[in-house]
């Protein structure tokens, strides 16, 4: 069982990660290497040596972010995935088995609301297309949730403009073009990569997204084929799309041995392309925790998992979807059900 921690101004410290019960490894990252730019082989390994000080160890990084001019296959990009490469074969001689990463244009995870207030007290992250759809970025990223201060206008602008070029298939091609510069090398260093899933696993903005059913998680693997291409498994954001069959698609890939991470989460779906995230338990949300979980466990899966994101409970205040007590209260969850799951089975 791993948890996320956002490195030394996470209000979450790691010697508070290191008593939830069973918490073993973090998910993590270095957060201000500029985009593009190789990770630092002696600053990785400090970061690894401030986690093993705390009695964990680095289980996965998530992420290093890829350059837009990959995704846009534009001339830097042969650069780019070179450096990209290299930050992974870092990775691979520190030992660090798993790296998530994601492949959604400009923005990754978006919410319409980070702070929606439940029936119970607390807050929850949630999503509405209709109000996405009503965000103008005409001005910039500020009135979108969480964006704020990610893009100004002008940059914003060229990047969508940009875009306009770039439907689905291009960037399937601008995917694999990168997987085969990546992967290989991933695979010789003994790094697993995993694949978030795009959340919402829609198009936004009428930005492409790729990434978002059992059919298209397919292709990817099969992109480049080597055991090292895999994915994250999100059962949040796979969960968005009521179509998905989320212990169908846990099995099927499992079998294949192509989930590297399992990214724990429930979501409540309330309308057409609208939900809310709700506890881990299956019950509370749409999302089948319990047949997920089944799946993995039927086909071996012993990779790192991580309760996702968490509502804000008991008046934590904090980064939104990452405070400690939900997230806590979900890890115990999600190793009680696999408990339940290894003793009957
Ligand atoms: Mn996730």
């Amino acid at each position: 069982m791993t948890f996320r921690w956002f490195g030394a101004d996470d209000a979450v410290s790691l010697e508070y990660v290191r008593q939830i019960p069973g918490v073993t490894g973090v998910v993590t990252a270095l957060y201000d290497v500029p985009v593009g730019d190789v990770w630092d082989k002696s600053r990785l390994s400090a970061l690894g040596e401030r986690v093993a000080a705390a009695g964990l160890e680095i289980a996965v990084i998530e992420s290093i972010p890829i350059h837009e001019d990959i995704k846009l296959g534009r001339a830097t990009r042969d650069k780019l995935a070179d450096q990209y490469a290299q930050s992974v074969q870092h990775m691979g001689e520190l030992g660090m088995p798993v790296l998530c990463y994601n492949f959604m244009p400009i923005f990754d995870w978006t919410r319409t609301d980070l702070a929606m207030v439940q029936p119970d007290g607390s807050t929850a992250l949630a999503y509405d297309d209709e109000a996405l759809s009503r965000i103008d970025l005409s001005h910039g990223t500020g009135d979108l949730p969480g964006w704020a201060t990610a893009y100004d206008a002008s940059t914003l602008q060229a990047l969508l403009s940009a875009y306009k070029e770039v439907d689905a298939e291009r960037l399937w091609e601008n995917l694999a073009y990168f997987l085969e510069r990546v992967a290989p090398v991933a695979e010789s260093a003994g790094v697993k990569m995993a694949i978030h899933p795009d959340d919402p696993p829609w198009s936004i903005f009428g930005l492409p997204r790729i990434i978002t059913d059992a059919r298209s998680l397919d292709r990817m693997t099969r992109l480049v084929d080597v055991p090292a291409n895999g994915v994250t498994f999100c059962t949040g954001s796979l969960g968005a799309d009521p179509a998905n069959d989320l212990p169908a698609m846990a099995a099927e890939l499992g079998v294949r041995g192509r989930i590297h991470f399992a990214h724990c989460r429930n979501v409540k779906l309330t309308g057409l392309r609208k939900f809310n995230e709700a506890p881990h338990p299956t019950r509370f949300g749409d999302v089948d925790m319990a047949g997920v979980l089944a799946a993995l466990h039927r086909t071996g899966f012993s990779g790192p998992m991580r309760p996702d994101h968490g509502r804000m409970i008991w008046g934590e205040t904090g980064r939104p979807g990452y405070g400690l007590y939900d997230r806590a209260l979900g890890a115990t969850y999600l190793q009680g059900l696999w408990e339940g799951i290894e003793r009957s089975a």
